[in-house]
């Protein structure tokens, strides 16, 4: 279980399976956010057609409601959700920090005001690993903090040596054998710190590490050589995660890098606002262009809006405000970067990764539909 088996390389980066207790994936890989239990809109039997191959799930919002004993009721998240394949959860820190209120970190962990009742809790290493053991997911996630942007020095090495001491009562607190326990490096844009936070983190020896406090404000420029430098002292032969990425052209150029995972919200978010992801950048469907269009959002994907309808009935849908709209803006979004990772892993195997990267690149920017 969880064996990370490399099957070929070009450059830095590289396609490789991955097995879990639910199946196994095959990387670079791509997860949809289903923060609540359930990706927003989209019914599992949706997410398996358009390629889903593993689900994040958010402590933090499940043990506010219904709580961990609910879903461990149904025999965590598959039998609580439906969705039969591998789930991931994140551990709940960085959610805390983006949309509690009145937190407040110690040595002991994050208290924070619940957006749900407005009750005090307190979330710690120990805490969101009982959490995480109860939802079940195939891939648990250490307990950390990320940073804002910007931080000073200061603060990012005090914050990430806590971070290490709390990996370490992760570690202590895990009792399930079936679930992988990833540790995350952090370091803000710090090149030291990260080395620092790499090197302190390598020795628990978890089953893939992950690459946190990034794509928080800082820019693109600030952003690809930490993911370069962190990446290049992460181990061959464990799976790699670029937590909260991204974006297309995110996911092409830290491919390049050797990043194997991948979550963002950004399919389904930007679906929801009427936006659709294509080879030539993203359309808007609230603009006059689409309207008049009779022809897919994207002729080459297969998606079931693509397969059946055409820019102007989904620009109208969107006007209208119907449901659909953001259903099926979403499905195709997710399916966009699933299809984006297909042909990534089909260029590495083939070792022609950075010129179809190249290409796929100018394409993009060209484009701006
Ligand atoms: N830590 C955790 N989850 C995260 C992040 C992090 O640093 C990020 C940063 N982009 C997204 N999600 N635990
Ligand atoms: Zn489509």
């Amino acid at each position: 279980m969880f064996d990370f088996e490399i099957q070929a390389r070009s450059g830095r980066a590289r396609t490789a399976t991955f097995s879990t207790p639910h199946g196994t994936v095959q990387t670079p890989m791509f997860m949809p956010v289903g923060t609540q239990g359930t990706v927003k809109g989209i019914t599992p039997a949706e997410l398996l057609d358009v390629g889903s191959q593993m689900i994040l799930g958010n402590t933090y919002h499940l043990m506010l409601r219904p709580g961990p004993d609910m879903v461990a009721a149904h025999g965590g998240l598959p039998g609580f959700t439906a969705y039969p394949g591998p789930f991931l959860t994140d551990s709940g820190g960085f959610q805390v920090m983006s949309l509690g209120h009145m937190r407040k970190i110690t040595e002991q962990g994050v208290t924070f005001k619940s957006h749900v009742d407005g009750s005090a809790v307190q979330l710690t290493p120990e805490r969101s690993i009982a959490v995480q053991e109860a939802l079940g997911a195939d891939i648990i996630m250490a307990f950390d903090e990320c940073p804002p942007f910007p931080a000073t020095r200061e603060y990012v090495k005090a914050s990430q040596e806590r971070t290490i001491r709390w990996l370490e009562r992760c570690l202590n607190a895990k009792t399930r054998d079936d679930q992988a326990l990833f540790a995350i490096v952090q370091g803000s844009v710090y090149e030291d710190l990260r080395e620092q936070s790499v090197q302190e983190t390598l020795p628990f020896n978890t089953p893939g590490f992950a690459i946190g406090g990034l794509a928080v404000g800082e820019s693109k420029e600030e952003m690809y050589p930490m993911v370069a430098f962190t990446a290049a002292r992460l181990p061959e032969g464990k799976p790699r995660y670029l937590m909260g990425v991204g974006h297309p052209e995110d996911l092409v150029a830290a491919i390049a890098l050797g990043v194997d995972m991948f979550d963002c919200v950004y399919p389904t978010r930007t679906g929801r606002f009427g936006y659709a992801l294509t080879d030539d950048g993203r359309l808007n469907l609230n603009s006059s262009g689409p309207r008049q269009q009779l022809i897919p959002i994207d002729p080459e994907c297969d998606c079931y809006a693509c397969r059946n309808y055409t820019r102007a009935y989904l620009a109208h849908l969107t006007r209208a405000e119907e449901m659909l709209s953001p259903r099926m803006l979403s499905l195709h979004n997710i399916r966009y970067l699933h299809r984006l990772v297909e042909r990534a892993r089909a260029a590495i195997a083939s070792d022609t990764y950075q010129s179809w990267a190249t290409t796929w690149a100018e394409r993009y920017f060209k484009g701006r539909i």
